[in-house]
């Protein structure tokens, strides 16, 4: 049966198990979203592309699925750029469909034409650099091979953003729906086994090791690896630290958990790493600028090393690996446990590792290296407390990064997504609301009053549909890290990182939410029964003082 291109469309996104579509529409746009119209795909209005592009990342990490987002052409896909970046730099499977101006007028200046003839915007060339696949699709007769070719990297164990812009005229052109069947939509086959070489050579560096530690990266959270990785640290008594994306790939609140690793973390792990470990295993991490303290060459040598990453890009990029794969961490840790039972594999030596924390935190203290203050205690406070209130976990898309690595210790239960890729401000509200329509845990958003500036009207999203949601918003009227680096670097001469704020509670009244106000750690008492955190729309504002800065540097 012939259909319009944009039904096919919306066939196609359905099939890739596409549950909400999150964008703004536009006129080049509107025969999709009428396609839409009869589609069980739920449809979400943004405030602005940027956020529609943060909402379909957020679906995507938390579905595990495919994030969608919807545009028209010119201002509408170019507002898309931030949003489609860090898909691209947290390979998120995200697929963007953007309007184009009609092709007889390409070239002719039509309105908001962005096909890049004519000295129009090139979105072609925009969207080069931050997706894995880009098409203007000018022509139906190789569709299928465009919509193959798109779910292949959407659909892949290492995906990243798909962005589709199709013609006004194309979008309303007759095409045979036999198309969708040319597309392959299962494409994740069973992992392939570990060749058994690789195992026997782990467990050779491991049965030589004395003290191995293990990074755990966001690789075992994506692979579901949590409790391979568990049992291999119990069993053997290897400590876990991860880097701040792979918080929660062991329970941090378990025996063996070491906190995790990086600059701005609390300096067990690094500790241990540095007086302890003889072997590293580092599973599913990137070693990146954070985890690596700014690549410190003094970090890894002497010490034996096993990298295991489903990227290959990412195996020895900032280091020399005794034994480097490619694998599924999945797979890899299935197998590596099984070996571990089969072949007997003594344990080391017991590690307590909370009394090694506690003289760390003694020697941190000796060192003047401890990172908070008694002026941060409220803060502590409110994210011990959270660890109390949700022992069914929670959700938290976290801008701030600096409190929750400190403070908050991620269980299995929870799901914690620090902004991590290209670290945009005005993430975690968007990101949360993204995840809103695909998970009934407390969803938490974490938030500075810098960023919450550049994303407050999306808690009118979360408004128009009703989707629960608590943002935390760290009140200290200023880009605080600006004003930290300033203070450290620069002679305390501040420039642009003051500014002021609404009153957060009027502001919080118009929209129509809930609001409290967190000075110190006494405002928590009752906090409680004060607010519905599983179906509510809250704004938790927490007050900071603007010249209290957490004590680390970032060297720059
Ligand atoms: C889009 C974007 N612009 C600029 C920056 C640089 N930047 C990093 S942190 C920061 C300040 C954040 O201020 P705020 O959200 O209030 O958080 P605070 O540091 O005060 O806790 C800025 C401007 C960025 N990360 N993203
Ligand atoms: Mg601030």
């Amino acid at each position: 049966m012939q259909i319009p291109v944009s039904q096919l469309l919306v066939r196609f996104l359905e099939q890739l198990g596409v549950q909400c579509i999150f964008g703004i529409p536009g006129s080049h746009i509107l025969p999709v979203y009428d396609g839409l119209y009869d589609s069980p795909i739920r449809t979400v209005l943004a405030k602005h592309e940027q956020s529609a592009a943060f909402m379909a990342g957020g679906h995507a990490r938390i579905t595990g699925g495919i994030g969608a987002c919807i545009t028209t052409a010119g201002p509408g896909a170019t507002n898309l750029v931030t949003g489609i970046a860090s898909a691209y730099a947290d390979q998120l499977p995200v697929i963007a469909i953007t309007g184009e101006a009609p092709t007889h007028i390409f070239g002719k200046g039509g309105l908001q034409e962005s096909s890049g003839e004519g000295g129009s915007v090139d979105q072609v060339a925009l969207f080069a650099g931050i997706t894995r696949y880009h098409k203007l699709v000018e022509r139906t007769d190789y569709l299928a091979s465009v919509l193959n070719q798109a779910a292949g990297y959407l659909l892949s164990g290492t995906p990243g953003p798909v962005v589709l812009s199709f013609p006004f005229n194309l979008q309303k052109e007759l095409v045979d729906e036999s198309i969708l069947e040319q597309v392959a939509f299962t494409r994740r086959s069973g992992e392939p086994a570990i060749p058994g070489p690789y195992i026997d050579q782990s467990l050779a560096l491991i049965r030589a090791s004395k003290r191995p530690l293990i990074v755990a990266g966001y690789g075992c959270i994506r692979a579901h690896a949590q409790a391979h990785l568990h049992a291999i640290s119990a069993r053997l008594h290897i400590p876990v630290t991860s880097s701040l994306k792979g918080k929660g790939a062991i329970d941090e609140r378990s025996a063996l958990a070491l906190g995790s690793l990086g600059v701005t973390s609390g300096g067990y792990a690094l500790r241990y790493l540095e007086q302890e470990a003889d072997l590293v295993l580092i599973l599913g991490a990137s070693f990146n600028e954070r985890t690596s303290y700014v690549w410190d060459r003094n970090l890894l040598p002497g010490k034996k090393i096993i990298q295991v990453d489903n990227n290959l890009q990412q195996l020895q990029k900032v280091f020399r690996a005794d034994l480097a794969l490619q694998a599924d961490l999945g797979a890899y840790l299935r197998a590596l446990e099984a070996a571990i039972l089969n072949q007997h594999v003594p344990p080391k030596q017991p590690v307590d590792v909370a009394a090694f924390i506690t003289a760390a935190q003694a020697d941190i203290d000796r060192a003047g290296e401890r990172i908070f203050s008694a002026r941060f205690e409220h803060v502590q406070v409110f994210y011990r407390w959270l660890e109390q209130q949700f022992p069914d976990g929670l959700v938290m898309f976290d801008d701030n990064i600096v409190f929750a690595q400190n403070f908050y210790r991620v269980t299995s239960q929870d799901r914690f997504f620090p902004n991590t890729g290209i670290s945009s401000l005005g993430h975690a509200i968007p990101a949360a609301i993204g995840a809103a329509c695909a998970t009934r845990k407390p969803l938490f958003a974490m938030i500075g009053d810098g960023g919450f500036h550049m994303c407050a009207m999306e808690l009118m999203t979360a408004v128009n549909y009703g989707f629960p949601l608590n943002a935390v918003l760290f009140n200290n009227g200023t880009m605080g890290l600006i004003r930290k680096n300033q203070h450290q670097h620069y002679h305390d001469r501040f420039i642009d990182c003051d500014f002021a704020n609404p009153d957060f509670a009027k502001l919080a009244q118009s929209f129509g939410v809930r609001h409290v106000r967190i000075e110190t750690a006494r405002d928590l008492q009752g906090l409680a029964g004060k607010l519905d955190f599983y179906k509510g729309i809250n704004l938790i504002e927490i007050l900071i003082d603007q010249d209290a800065y957490p004590n680390y540097s970032a060297r720059r």
